[in-house]
């Protein structure tokens, strides 16, 4: 069993800065060698220049020209030119880990990073499915935002939402957008826009809010969202993750840019990875959105970057007995 960590450091994908020091703090707090003691054996697979991608941020935040983004309608799709950048060097990195067949696990970052990570994923595997955790859909596409922040957006870039649009950033053409909605599950959603929510509807796609976990039980919704993306095989099928902390409720992971009440147990978000180790059938999974910056009191930054890195071991095999 072989994995490589890649490193995904970019914040352009929304507007606080600090989610690039994620894998840093992930790192700094043991989890190459907790992730080596599960019997993998690991290697770090830098896919970016932090300093670089922060570098531009800043000229552009002090730039006036507002030349990189791209206006439709009076919303901006922000800072377009560098998720293109950044997502591309992601997709490169995790094409490479994935075509050695090492399981990639991407570090962010926050969730911009998944238009990369999942489109190297799907050349790999055309038939994963893929579960998304967060309180977010990250599907409005350069239309629907209401932020203009590109981690609003990555899954409707992944199912080509946007070819259509006019002004579709050029930066973002490289992505091959064939994602099927029938192939994604959404689990812990509880802050969808308008528009997002016309979208999920008229695609029929799975999603698990926080509703279904409280009707359900976290159990039956991880089998449910299993069974939605393989229905010919009773769930059996590869599956990539695409973890959002803000999944979990902010009591338990308080330094994430996007804070939702109302969320995840800890030991719920958790489970659910455990249940995916459990399964076999784990290709790909990405940890995102963890913001050290964003904590108040040191105590947060501790809870946040130790809940992330427990989100991998447990999906990587860590068990309680
Ligand atoms: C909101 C928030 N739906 C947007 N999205 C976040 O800006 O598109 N995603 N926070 O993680
Ligand atoms: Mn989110
Ligand atoms: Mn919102
Ligand atoms: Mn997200």
């Amino acid at each position: 069993r072989e994995l490589s960590i890649v490193l995904a450091p970019f914040s352009g994908g929304q507007g606080k800065l600090g989610v690039e020091k994620g894998p840093k703090y992930m790192l700094k707090h043991g989890l190459q060698t907790s992730i080596e003691d599960l019997g993998w054996s690991t290697e770090l697979e830098p896919s970016m220049d932090e300093a670089q991608f922060v570098g531009k941020l800043k000229m552009e935040k002090d730039s006036t020209t507002g030349g990189s983004s791209v206006m439709i309608d009076g919303v901006k799709a922000k800072r377009a030119d560098l998720v293109g950048e950044a997502t591309k060097l992601v997709y490169n990195s995790v094409s490479k880990v994935v075509q050695a067949n090492r399981f990639p696990l991407t570090l962010g970052g926050d969730h911009s990073i998944a238009i990369g990570t999942v489109s190297a994923v799907l050349d790999k595997y055309p038939d994963a499915g893929l579960l998304w955790i967060d309180a977010h859909a990250d599907i409005n596409t350069i239309e629907s935002t209401p932020s203009g922040n590109l981690h609003g957006c990555p899954v409707s870039f992944l199912m080509g939402l946007n070819k259509d649009v006019p002004h579709c950033p050029e930066s973002l053409k490289w992505v091959p957008g064939n994602l099927s909605p029938k192939k994604i599950a959404y689990i812990g959603l509880r802050d969808v826009d308008a528009g997002e929510k016309k979208i999920l509807k008229d695609l029929g796609i799975a999603a698990f809010s926080m509703y279904h976990v409280d009707k359900y039980g976290i159990n039956a919704v991880i089998e449910m969202a299993m069974k939605a993306v393989h229905p010919e095989t009773n769930g059996e099928g590869p599956i990539m993750c695409s973890y959002d902390v803000d999944g979990v409720d902010p009591l338990y992971i308080p330094a994430t840019g996007t804070p939702v009440r109302g969320g995840l147990t800890l030991r719920e978000g958790l489970f659910l990875v455990e249940r995916l180790a459990e399964s076999g059938n784990l290709i790909a999974l990405d940890v995102v959105e963890c913001n050290p910056d964003l904590a108040i009191h040191d105590i947060h930054v501790s809870n946040t970057i130790s809940a992330g890195c427990a989100i991998a071991r447990c999906a990587l095999g860590e068990t309680l007995l």
